[in-house]
């Protein structure tokens, strides 16, 4: 017995033709940007997923069904809504039975998409271990997602608001490959360099198919994290986001924000207290993500059978 599946009518021609799909998380439309940004970027992302020869599959729950692809009206539909759960690992299945409505997380996409037999999916960032995580625990199911479930996730890196060492040292103990796009410095998000140094480096997207392929191969479960740099010219540097982010971090230990909430309202304070500076950055590098993950699933696609 499988779980039923809604494909949209361009995801259920790609599936008959057997040609690439890039999955597209929806948390980022519900719970990552403001409205209309938020449904303008999806619909550019999976613009540019087009145009590089794939097809978008942007997931999501909706009154229970799982769609794998959104058509234009149920795109809208969501981006509008307010009442949206955000499903992670933990309460996917609970929102399928009760015929709720949920945007997917990484952890909840990447289940999907797998389900769906997609390979590769672009987002803007993958949860991590937030600062304090020693005192609150709050690790983002995310990084075990990517240590079970054989999809490749092409981020911008973990956002600063993380703790970005905390979050490596999980990855590696998780045995999450960690690969940074044509740079030997992982990015930092909206800033094209964390200062660290990554622990993988590919400069094609034919070798990062390769290398998911090979671990399956090798009976290894899981998938990469794939962190591809923001362009130059979108760029925040690093040092004028220092006390902007120190700042929403303050909030939002003062308002006793916690749980599921904490990166939506770290992301909505640092949209506010860079005058939209940091949506502009972030749409930048989605897109810059979304033509990545199409390069490589066009590569998936060469080496499949
Ligand atoms: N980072 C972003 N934008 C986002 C998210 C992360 O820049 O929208 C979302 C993703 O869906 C990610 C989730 O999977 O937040 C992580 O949430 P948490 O930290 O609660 O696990
Ligand atoms: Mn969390």
């Amino acid at each position: 017995m499988t779980i039923e599946m809604q494909f949209s009518p361009e995801v259920a021609k790609a599936r008959a033709n057997a040609s690439p799909v890039v999955a597209l998380e929806s948390t980022i439309i519900t719970h990552g940007m403001p409205y209309p940004q938020n449904v303008q970027t999806a619909r550019k992302v999976e613009t540019v997923v087009r145009d590089g020869g794939a097809t978008p599959a942007t997931i999501a729950v909706l009154n229970g069904q799982l769609h794998i692809g959104l058509t234009d009206a149920q795109l809208e539909q969501l981006g509008q809504a307010t009442e949206v759960a955000k499903l992670s690992r933990a309460d996917f299945a609970a929102c399928l039975a009760t015929g709720g409505t949920g945007a997917t997380t990484v952890a909840a996409t990447m289940i999907a998409a797998h389900l769906a037999g997609i390979h590769v999916f672009a987002t803007g960032g993958i949860g991590g271990v937030h600062r304090g995580a020693e005192l609150s625990f709050d690790i983002s199911a995310d990084l075990h997602e990517l240590a079970q479930t054989p999809v490749t996730v092409v981020a911008a890196g973990p956002k600063a608001i993380l703790d970005v060492p905390k979050t490596l040292e999980v990855l590696e103990t998780l045995g999450v490959p960690v690969i940074t796009f044509k740079q030997n410095d992982i990015p930092a998000f909206w800033s094209c360099s964390s200062g660290l140094a990554s622990p993988l480096r590919m400069d094609s997207a034919a070798e990062i198919a390769q290398a998911q392929i090979i671990r399956t191969q090798m009976g290894l479960p899981g998938g990469q994290l794939v962190a591809n740099p923001i362009p130059a010219a979108a760029e925040i540097p690093r040092q004028t986001l220092v006390p902007i982010i120190e700042q929403a971090l303050r909030e939002a230990d003062e308002q006793a924000i916690s749980a599921k909430s904490v990166t939506p309202f770290l992301l909505q304070r640092i949209f506010e207290l860079t005058g939209g500076e940091s949506l502009t950055a972030n749409i930048a590098l989605v897109m810059n993500n979304a033509r990545l993950a199409t390069d490589i699933a066009c590569e998936f696609n060469k080496l499949a059978d």
